[in-house]
């Protein structure tokens, strides 16, 4: 995902609003944009350098869409507010960085859906729920009714698991975002959304979860929670992307030596072969930088393939 720093943000052409520069009469702080009404549209705009939060949300204002903006750089507190009973507003496709606390605080009402946003650099959380937890039945009650989140257990090159415990006989969406970082808390936000997938919940109010697609090593995987009436969690824990392949790998016989087996030997970057392949051996190499063949130099042992071995080498890493 773009706009990783300013100079990318600055080239946006966007209506620029940098609040925070007047103070009220009184010499109070200001947030950038205020929102106090319901059913508006709030599109395509930074909004940016509130000195008390940038998008602030109060007077009970509901129903709202925040779509497609840059929220970014709060001087103070949040890029996003809800304050006093805001209710079922939808904050979608924005990108929402670098503000000095929370990414989107929702501090007073519910189903408030936050899907498909770029959460990411905040000094807070991506999305702040005080006093959050995963209750055993989410019967807790609060902004967003403190809708309890998953917890990834393990994140693959191809695969993503996790569990989730909260409310029984419930469907809920879980959205996948990965991470070029992980966040400070151990709690995740969401730079690049990945793509969704729905669980439901049994009896006991669990549930396990699998999520496939194509994921990149030394990422960061985080996920989030929403249910039928539109309450969306906190981000989940971050789980990094592990490769089963080591970066390089350097083959060498005899301890390499291969005779007659199918195998493959792959690596996510490089492979260098100074090992025998003899009988008919079927043996693919991979690895995404370079596969070195290195061969007999000066009586030392070097790469051979012979007698009948089938030797493939792929350029797309580890697999
Ligand atoms: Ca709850
Ligand atoms: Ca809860």
């Amino acid at each position: 995902m773009a706009f990783r720093n300013q100079t990318q943000l600055a080239k946006v052409a966007l209506i620029d609003i940098n609040g925070g520069t007047t103070p009220t009469p009184s010499g109070n702080p200001m947030p950038t944009m205020i929102v106090n009404s319901n059913n508006n549209t709030i599109q395509g705009l930074r909004i940016r350098g509130g000195k008390y939060s940038n998008l602030f949300f109060q007077n009970n204002a509901s129903n709202n869409l925040v779509r497609c903006n840059i929220i970014n750089n709060s001087i103070n507190f949040n890029g996003v507010i809800l304050f006093s009973n805001n209710n079922n507003n939808t904050i979608q496709e924005n990108y929402i960085f670098f503000n000095s606390g929370a990414g989107v605080r929702i501090f007073s009402g519910t189903g408030n859906k936050i899907r498909n946003n770029s959460i990411a650099y905040n000094s807070s959380s991506g999305i702040l729920i005080d006093a959050n937890i995963n209750d055993n039945n989410d019967s807790d009650t609060g902004p967003n009714n403190k809708q309890n989140f998953p917890v990834i257990v393990s994140a693959g090159l191809n695969e993503i698991t996790g569990t989730f415990q909260g409310a029984s006989n419930v469907t809920l969406t879980l959205d996948f975002y990965s991470n070029t970082a992980a966040d400070p808390s151990g709690f995740g936000e969401g730079e690049t959304p990945l793509g969704s997938t729905t669980i439901t919940t049994g009896g006991s109010g669990s549930a396990s979860f699998t999520f496939n697609g194509t994921f990149v090593a030394g990422t960061f995987i985080s996920a989030t929670a929403t249910d039928a009436d539109n309450n969306t969690s906190q981000f989940s824990n971050v789980m990094a992307v592990t490769s089963p392949c080591p970066p390089a790998l350097s083959l060498v016989s005899p301890a390499d030596y291969i005779n007659g087996a199918t195998v493959i030997r792959q690596a996510t970057a490089s492979i260098t072969a100074k090992n025998k392949i003899t009988g008919n051996a079927n043996v693919t190499y991979r690895a995404a930088n370079f596969i070195l063949l290195a061969p007999e130099t000066g009586g030392n042992a070097g790469f051979v393939v012979n007698n009948g071995a089938v030797f493939p080498t792929q350029l797309i890493g580890c697999q």
